[in-house]
């Protein structure tokens, strides 16, 4: 299962490059610092070019579980929402509220600046270590809450962009589990 409706907005899974889907904002799984890394990071960074680095520099870093946007300079998305999820420490250290407040914080940052379409990568699930399938449960799960209790969301489309087939996988199983529970 590759699509799934929430009130008024479409959620789709698919395969590729997060720096070339074409939505209004992509999100970047970003560390405290907000000067680049590795992963989504370093791509993200490189497609958008080096006015990015600036434009993050002024923002004095990030907190795990917040967001902060900039624009998107070079990418053709206009904006990106910086987002830093947490790194797995076996699951007893509040990860999955930090992950959860991730998703959150970057729909509450796209509603509150006119974006209606928005891409997620997989946030933690590479160099952080999250594991993948709870991740996937808590990225669905609460941009499903998040869509149902916000009625008035300008949000209209959320791609969750999978670099990998396995991460693919988790999502379209997600997605099976959560359109038999409302069947
Ligand atoms: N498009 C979409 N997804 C991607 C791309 C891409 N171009 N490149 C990688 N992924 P990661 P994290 C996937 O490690 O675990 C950085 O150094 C990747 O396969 O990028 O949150 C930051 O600066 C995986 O599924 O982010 C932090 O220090 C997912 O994106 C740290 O890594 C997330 O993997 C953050 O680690």
């Amino acid at each position: 299962m590759k699509e799934l409706q929430v009130s008024h907005t479409k959620l789709h899974v698919l395969k590729g490059d997060i720096t070339r889907c074409e939505v209004a904002a992509i999100v970047n799984a970003a560390n405290e610092s907000l000067l680049g890394g590795g992963g989504v990071d370093g791509a993200i960074h490189r497609a958008a070019g080096p006015e990015l680095l600036a434009a993050c520099r002024l923002l004095n870093g990030c907190r795990t579980g917040e967001a902060k946007l900039t624009p998107g300079f070079q990418l053709k998305a206009a904006s990106v929402i910086h987002t830093v999820g947490p790194v797995w420490r076996g699951g007893t250290h509040g990860e999955a509220d930090l992950l959860a407040s991730c998703y959150q914080k970057s729909l509450e940052l796209a509603d509150s600046n006119g974006i209606h379409t928005l891409a997620f990568p997989a946030i933690s699930t590479g160099i952080y270590g999250y594991p993948l399938s709870q991740a996937t449960k808590i990225a669905v799960g609460t941009v499903k809450a998040y869509l149902e209790n916000q009625p008035q969301s300008i949000i209209t489309e959320i791609i969750f962009v999978c670099f990998d087939d396995a991460t693919l996988a988790a999502y379209e199983q997600t997605f099976k589990e959560l359109e038999r529970r409302n069947a």
